[in-house]
């Protein structure tokens, strides 16, 4: 099923284990099987508890769920908002004097702001969007660096009831205009530019290239952040600061049906074009509300959550914006790299704010592993007590760094395995309750039913298959927009009655359960997902290429790295950086290929299909086996002698 039995073997023997530390479960929220088995007794009702337990609502709702497959509805007929749940319900309980946001520039340029602030700002950027003719269902895109306004931009759409559509501030202009005529966005909001490895990236001047080809937008909003020089068009273009001094203060929060959509985010297929996954409001909202609280633990009266993923993400919609918020949470959020100044910048921050929970990615555990140990150790982490994960494997040996020179020992870590479609977490430990395993996501959470299941669909007790879900949970997602077709075929075809990941997974002999990767043609780079064919169908759109073939290899840094085979036209030359940089001007810098090989064919069987495990074994240096199936063979010896003679570039 994947290539790389033996390394998957030996991660899932790994049998290190590690209890719950006392100083931990003495104050934890969840010590034991309670949620476990009230969601194994009556799934329904135990979502309706967390619903009612964490989410304040306008008007009850009169069903919990009704699922008639594929499509689901939860908490129906109920109405609520999510900017109220995140911000006014706070202020109201007397806490609007508390720090939602300690936000860090990467310059060094700091703001606090307190939930009351944040309220004033939403509410009065709501009213800014209505006076540019938003209204209820418009959809809205954002294209952002990580400064407090776009969780403003956020909240404020929810506010009013207009679908947020949020593209990575990394993505082209060429992804941003996809992206926009798909959801046929009214208004862009967006910034001259903001800070990145001490210097600014310009967004602007991407969204102009981008608008002059997407008609449905009517105005650009733009955050004044990098100071660096912009072009305004008179009439569509408007400067946020501006807009608001004029703004009215008060904005009453629309009231929104449970399954009124909230957000789209599009992320990467197995084909060239990005699904928009459709997010609805109260049962997201519940979802991510009971994961952030349960799997990180968060005492609001004593926690500084941090989350160091970027609003572009899933993960930054769910655990910087909607579910912290939820929550009442006080939380970090950082502007830059972590290399910026130095090495040691992020656990500077750390020290600086007294960060309890840290929540990172693997690849930058790896990173921070290559950069050593040192730069932990000048910093006083000792305020740390949980540690999390996610977007990818995380291999024992970076785990056990983390635990060690992050955690120091004491703290418990989190590899939480979810996706963009699934809106929140699913498979995690709990911290004060679950004995973990160095590189394992251990268990689903409560109210959530999977099953590991082989080609056929039979539950495999033991060993690796494909990872379904087997019930509705309240965050899932609701649709591809536009593309209702897509959804069934993506999701729901592969396996009768259940939700098809495209991860493959294995459980050991104690039920643990490994996530081994992608088993579709999806890349996972750094925790981003990134398509093969996108990735193809921007190198072919550059007029010297004739086919390309592109595949992920294991890279000890950024879990894959991006390698293309690509054949000339006739005639034509092109060298290989002005590839790479034309795949980041279709798609963005995160999709460049590490390595591209040029080759006078590419290996196919006699059906005319690319081999990519072939290309994928001389990605990674290893022996070629079977190539009996291939048109032509010596085609794979003349890929293996430029191979060996390329070495990859930065
Ligand atoms: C949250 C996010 C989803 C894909 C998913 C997996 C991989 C995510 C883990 C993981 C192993 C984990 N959303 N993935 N978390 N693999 N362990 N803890 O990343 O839509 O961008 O990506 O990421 O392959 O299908 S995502």
């Amino acid at each position: 099923m994947t290539d790389n039995n033996d390394t998957i073997d030996a991660l899932s023997h790994e049998n290190r284990t590690f209890a719950p530390p006392a100083a931990f479960v003495a104050q934890a929220h969840v010590t034991d099987d309670s949620l476990h088995s009230a969601a194994r007794a009556d799934l329904e009702s135990f979502w309706a508890t967390q619903a009612s337990k964490l989410i304040s609502w306008q008007q009850p709702w009169d069903t919990v769920l009704e699922w008639d497959l594929p499509y689901a509805k939860w908490f129906v007929g109920g109405k609520l908002n999510v900017a109220e749940n995140c911000l006014d319900r706070h202020v109201q309980a007397g806490f609007g004097d508390k720090v939602a946001i300690y936000w860090e520039g990467e310059p060094g340029d700091t703001r606090v702001i307190t939930y009351a602030e944040l309220l004033a700002e939403v509410e009065r950027f709501s009213n800014v969007l209505k006076g540019l003719g938003v209204r209820k269902g418009d959809r809205i895109n954002i294209y952002m660096p990580m400064v407090p306004e776009a969780a403003v931009a956020m909240l404020a759409c929810a506010r009013i009831g207009a679908p947020h559509s949020v593209v990575f501030g990394g993505f082209s202009s060429q992804s941003l205009v996809d992206r926009i005529n798909d959801a046929e966005a009214k208004v862009l909001i967006t910034a001259d530019g903001g800070y990145r490895r001490g210097e600014v990236f310009p967004l602007k001047p991407a969204a102009d290239e981008a608008v002059a080809q997407t008609p449905s937008i009517e105005h650009v909003v733009v955050v004044k952040r990098g100071n660096n020089d912009v072009t305004m068009v008179e009439g569509r273009d408007h400067w946020y600061h501006e807009l608001m001094a004029d703004a009215a203060p008060s904005c009453p929060p629309e009231s929104m049906d449970s399954e009124d959509l909230l957000f789209l985010l599009y992320t990467s297929g197995t084909t060239g074009k990005p699904k928009g996954i459709m997010h609805t409001t109260g049962g997201y909202l519940t979802h991510v509300a009971y994961t952030h609280r349960n799997v990180f633990d968060l005492h609001r009266d004593r926690d500084v959550y941090w989350c160091t993923a970027d609003v572009g993400w899933i993960t930054g919609h769910s655990y910087i914006v909607y579910g912290p918020l939820a929550n009442g949470a006080t939380q970090v959020m950082y502007e830059g790299v972590p290399n910026y100044p130095g090495n040691d910048r992020f656990w500077a921050i750390v020290e600086k704010y007294r960060v309890t929970i840290f929540y990172t990615a693997p690849t930058a555990i790896r990173t921070f592993m290559k950069w050593g140990a040192d730069e932990p150790s000048k910093h006083d982490l000792s305020s740390l007590r949980l540690l999390g994960t996610v977007g990818e494997p995380i291999n024992p040996e970076a785990w056990m760094w983390y635990h060690e020179n992050i955690g120091g020992g004491r703290c418990p870590i989190v590899d939480t395995w979810w996706q963009t479609e699934t809106g929140g977490i699913m498979i995690s430990p709990l911290p004060g309750y679950t004995t973990t395993k160095p590189g394992s996501a251990t268990f689903p959470l409560p109210g959530v039913n999977i099953a590991v299941v082989d080609d056929a669909g039979q539950e495999v007790e033991h060993g690796g298959g494909y990872l379904t879900l087997t019930q509705p949970w309240p965050g899932m997602l609701r649709g591809i927009w536009g593309d209702p077709q897509r959804f069934v075929d993506t999701y729901w075809s592969r396996f009768e009655g259940s939700y098809f990941a495209g991860d493959g997974a294995r459980l050991d002999d104690d039920g643990y359960l490994w996530l081994l990767g992608r088993v579709d043609d999806v890349m996972n780079v750094s925790g981003h997902r990134i398509s093969t064919t996108e990735v193809e169908s921007a190198l072919v759109s550059h007029p010297a290429v004739a086919e390309a073939a592109v595949v992920g290899a294991n890279d000890a840094t950024t879990g894959q790295a991006i390698f293309a085979y690509v054949t000339l036209r006739g005639g034509q030359d092109v060298d290989v950086s002005t590839l790479r940089d034309h795949v980041a001007t279709e798609i963005g810098a995160i999709a460049k290929p590490k390595a591209i090989f040029f080759t006078p064919d590419l290996p196919k069987t006699r059906s005319g299909k690319i081999m990519r495990r072939l290309l994928r074994d001389v990605a990674e240096g290893r022996n070629l086996g079977d190539t009996t199936t291939l048109a032509d063979a010596s085609v794979v010896d003349e890929l293996q002698r430029r191979a060996a003679e390329t070495s990859s570039e930065d």
